[in-house]
């Protein structure tokens, strides 16, 4: 147990006696002694640990600190402590640590309103009921809000997506700063994961003040964290963190490439530069010499690269995963693009949940150049979303008949459907329906809760049944929201396989599902994957780039992807899922 670790729990005991109205001299006891342990200079570990030294011989630590300390560290608790913990509902810990509240006020909120949790607090700040407390007015109301949505965010990563939204203001930003030379984002946000922790800028200027400046303009600012002379972090209204940082510009490559990680790729990275009397950091390449460095490279990230005889990996492959092999064996896979992308095969209309008809829809995707799709509203079991019976659907697929009559060749519209797997097993829609649709979707929307037995035979019965072409978000996992059900999914790979059937990367950035493994291991097994939107509205048709992002870290190239194909070759791979090939 660290020191830090150690002056937390007894702050944590000083903020429940607090809470609960106790004598303040043991509340400062307590506070007194976090402080203390926090500001010593050795750790309490090593004092423990020697035999000839007491922990009272420290500075400030008297004979009742010490037990405490003792029984800490040997135990890994304290009855104080726990009995606390037991007595004080633990979300009101959360309270306490909103900016502007404190155990004090945590109480008067418990006593006076009830409040336990972060929502109850943030329903009685709206309801305008905390003003009214004795000790608190409208301006703590409004902190304390503040203060809620930057606690509760601070602690989760945020989506791609959105931290897409804020690389792009941020830019925007400064494009209006004349003295910016270069300027790029790092990180995991460049790698394009799934979700990422914090933004990383890195910025070439001669004058790191106007830079530094123009970041504290940012409108969505909430707070400067840290500002130094060449770091500067902030944190945004949401709570996340963006740390910028002004490089030289014979840096900035190495620091771009330092900085865009990961940190696995380039623990690699660097022991290959070693083995070649380089040494590489967030500065340059130096040639070690004795006891000499001498810069080799460093401007950009191909010359950096370049050093160890490797191509300028795109960012999305820098995961120590596969990219070194396929470095030394000349394979480093063309990675697909979004311009790649011919069709989008899974979307809804106000038949159902989405917000738009065909027309629109088939509008909307003709202006993104796209050349097909398809329409896959749910079916009847979705109620909520006024799923489809057999009577519906085939009214819509004679809807669809007659646009693609006023289509001609220039774009196509395939019968779509998004069957779900019923909870006993078997689809949603009787098999003569179904095999009157172009394109089939097989998913599973309800159960999820099943054992990973059931729900992995529920996929594969929807592998065998040949109507159904592809498994929709395969994994059902949401982000940060849901983790994904149990399943076999090696099981599904080998079925899916085996049946020619394509599996889904859902484009959705809550979904983004196949995740980036499953599809390089779907990939490994011969099996298309198929990019969709999912889109309930036009807008949604422009999530296609954030499936396309995943399926790069994958490692798939425009071949790896039903939906690069052109309409005829779709359809052949297709009529191979029904055995009719
Ligand atoms: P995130 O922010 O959690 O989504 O993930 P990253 O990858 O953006 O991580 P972050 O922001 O902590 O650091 C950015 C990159 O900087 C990281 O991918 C590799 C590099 N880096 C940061 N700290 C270290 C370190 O302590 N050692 C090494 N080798 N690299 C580091
Ligand atoms: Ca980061
Ligand atoms: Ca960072
Ligand atoms: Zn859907």
């Amino acid at each position: 147990m660290t020191n830090s670790r150690i002056a937390d729990v007894f702050d944590e005991i000083a903020d429940l006696l607090e809470f609960q109205g106790s004598n303040p001299f043991r509340v400062r006891a307590y506070r007194n002694g976090a402080r203390i342990i926090r500001d010593l200079p050795e750790s309490i570990k090593t004092v423990l640990a020697d035999k000839q030294r007491k922990l009272t011989d420290l500075e400030g630590i008297g004979k009742d600190l010490a037990d405490k300390i003792q029984t800490l560290v040997e135990t890994g608790e304290l009855s104080q402590h726990q009995e606390l913990l037991e007595q004080v509902p633990a979300t009101v810990l959360d309270i306490m640590r909103v900016p502007g509240l404190g155990p004090k006020k945590a109480a008067v909120l418990f006593k006076e309103l009830n409040i336990e949790t972060l929502e109850q607090l943030k329903a009685a700040c709206e309801a305008e009921q905390v003003r009214q407390l004795k000790g608190f007015g409208a301006k703590t109301e409004q902190k304390i809000l503040h203060g809620i949505s930057i606690a509760s965010a601070a602690n989760e990563r945020i989506y791609w997506a959105e931290a897409d939204t804020v690389a792009g203001e941020l830019r925007e930003l400064f494009a209006g700063c004349s003295s910016i030379e270069q300027l790029e984002l790092a990180g995991s946000y460049r790698r394009g994961k799934e979700t990422v922790g914090d933004l990383d800028i890195l910025v070439v200027s001669q004058d790191v003040e106007a830079v530094m400046n123009r970041f504290a303009e940012y409108s969505d600012l909430a707070e400067v964290i840290a500002r130094g002379d060449t770091k500067m972090s902030i944190r945004t209204h949401k709570g996340l963190q963006v740390d910028l940082r002004v490089v030289a510009a014979e840096s900035f490559g190495a620091a771009l490439q330092y900085f865009t990680g990961s940190k696995d790729h380039n623990v690699v990275v660097r022991g290959l530069a070693k083995q070649r009397g380089l040494k590489i950091n967030e500065y340059g390449v130096y040639r070690v010499d004795g006891d000499k460095e001498i810069y080799v490279a460093g401007a950009t990230e191909e010359e950096v690269y370049a050093t160890l005889d490797l191509p300028c990996f795109p960012p999305e492959l820098r995961e120590s995963r596969r990219e070194f092999d396929w470095a030394s064996a000349g394979e480093l896979p063309e990675l697909i693009s979004e311009a790649d992308i011919r069709g989008d095969l899974h979307m809804h209309t106000h038949a159902t949940d989405g917000r738009a008809s065909i027309e629109e829809m088939v509008a909307a995707a003709r202006s993104r150049g796209l050349s097909y799709i398809a329409i896959t509203d749910h079916s009847q079991r979705v109620s909520m979303a006024r799923g489809l019976d057999p009577k519906r659907v085939l009214g819509q697929w004679a809807e669809v008949d007659a646009m693609n009559r006023r289509l001609g060749d220039e774009f196509t519209v395939l019968k779509g459907i998004e069957c779900d797997i019923l909870e006993q097993g078997g689809m949603d829609l009787p098999d003569d329906v179904l095999a009157q649709a172009d394109w089939v979707l097989a998913s599973v929307h309800y159960g999820q809760q099943q054992s990973r037995e059931q729900i992995t035979q529920r996929l594969l019965g929807a592998i065998e049944n040949p109507n159904v072409t592809a498994i929709a978000h395969p994994t059902g996992r949401i982000l940060n929201r849901r983790e994904a059900y149990e399943v076999d999914i090696d099981a599904v790979f080998s079925a899916a396989a085996a049946y020619g059937k394509v599996l889904e990367l859902n484009a959705n950035p809550a979904r983004l599902d196949l995740n980036d493994i499953h599809c390089a291991a779907a990939k490994s097994h011969g099996i298309p994957i198929v990019i969709n939107t999912d889109a309930h509205s036009i807008e949604g048709l422009a999530c296609m780039r954030y499936g396309v992002l995943q399926a790069r870290r994958a490692g798939l190239t425009r071949d790896d992807v039903a939906n690069t194909r052109t309409l005829a070759q779709l359809r052949s791979l297709i009529e191979s899922g029904r055995g009719n090939s």
